[in-house]
């Protein structure tokens, strides 16, 4: 069978190519330690009132015994409650988003907290050492979520660790 040199040259350029990228992958898995997000938690959207943690009197900012905090938030069309919390600076957060509908993202201006917070999963993430400049920021929705998502934000207050 004849194949045109440069056909051969073109098939050995894009093999490589492949071969690259799965090397790299393996490479930023083993030695780097690059995983997808790991935590999959399910959760019934729908009945999210009646969830111990998502339960309304449970939102919020909880304390955790070994000094951190667990921000417990729900995201819905279109706002996020508690629609203010304020947090210490330089203080490990967890924090932990459910969606009631739809697909909501949640982003914090000025920072790389952002994550997509998805019907049917608790999105978790983790502020190993907390906000570091205080001040007043807002918390939106950066996934459009609906004719109101331009109205879908709340606040977060950083106080100064010692007050
Ligand atoms: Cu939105």
């Amino acid at each position: 069978m004849h194949v045109d040199p440069l056909e051969k040259t073109w098939v050995w350029l894009a093999s490589a190519i492949a071969v690259t990228f799965v090397v790299v992958l393996i490479w930023a898995a083993v030695a780097r330690g690059i995983h997808p997000p790991s935590n999959v938690e399910t959760i019934d959207s729908a009945s999210l009132h009646l969830s111990e943690e998502f339960a309304e009197d449970n939102l919020g900012v909880h304390r955790q015994p070994d000094g951190s905090l667990k921000v417990v938030m729900v995201a819905t069309r279109y706002g996020f409650y508690p629609q203010h919390i304020e947090v210490p600076a330089n203080t490990p957060i967890n924090f932990r988003i459910a969606t009631t509908d739809v697909l909501h993202g949640f982003h914090v201006e000025g920072t790389n907290l952002a994550t997509m917070v998805i019907p049917g999963f608790i999105s978790e993430v983790n502020l190993a050492e907390g906000f570091k400049t205080t001040g007043t920021k807002p918390m939106f929705c950066n996934e459009y979520c609906g004719l109101g998502h331009h109205y879908m934000w709340s606040r977060v207050t950083i106080t100064d660790k010692a007050s």
